[in-house]
């Protein structure tokens, strides 16, 4: 009885050890992190994208129309995302939404499209994260922008679950 609870203070040693271990690990990663995002607030990580291509995250600018944004200072154009211009009549209507979804000032996440970095007009063609939100996606879904269905194939995107699901096939 007495050699069973000695075993189990053991175990109960080196579970804790383990614990504070891996808090300490973790602390240690946040505080880097942190201090990596601190010094170098432009900086690019890969670790929330996919693919290999530019990832960063940045502010928002300004919002152009409903499929294109600036991010840092740089034009980011919504992939697989056709907004309707914006002298046509629903085109304030779709800005407004982007808007809505990335605000002036707030923090969004470009994921570079592997697969076609940029546009014809040299504008990043990426799916962009506002907060939770894919924006790419979101834009559809609500009616204010339809899907580049021409793109499915040529985009890192195509074959998304949401890109399938809005109709990339
Ligand atoms: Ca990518």
């Amino acid at each position: 009885m007495r050699r069973r609870r000695i075993a189990l203070r053991g175990i109960g040693g080196r579970k804790r050890r383990v614990i504070a271990l891996v808090i300490s690990l973790i602390l240690s990663a946040a505080y880097l992190l942190r201090r990596e995002g601190i010094d170098f607030p432009l900086r690019r990580d890969s670790t929330e994208c996919n693919g290999s291509a530019t990832c960063f995250t940045g502010v928002v600018n300004r919002v152009i129309d409903g499929d294109t944004l600036e991010v840092n200072g740089e034009r980011v154009r919504l992939v697989l995302v056709d907004a309707p211009e914006r002298d046509t009549r629903a085109g304030p209507d779709s800005t407004e939404y982007l808007r809505e979804l990335c605000p002036v000032g707030s923090t969004a996440l470009v994921d570079q499209d592997d697969l076609q970095h940029t546009d014809n007009y040299g504008r990043t063609l990426a799916v962009v994260w506002c907060g939770e939100t894919r924006v790419n996606e979101a834009i559809i879904r609500a009616g204010r922008a339809r899907l580049y269905r021409r793109f499915c194939h040529q985009s890192e995107f195509g074959l998304e679950p949401w890109a399938v699901g809005l109709g990339c096939e």
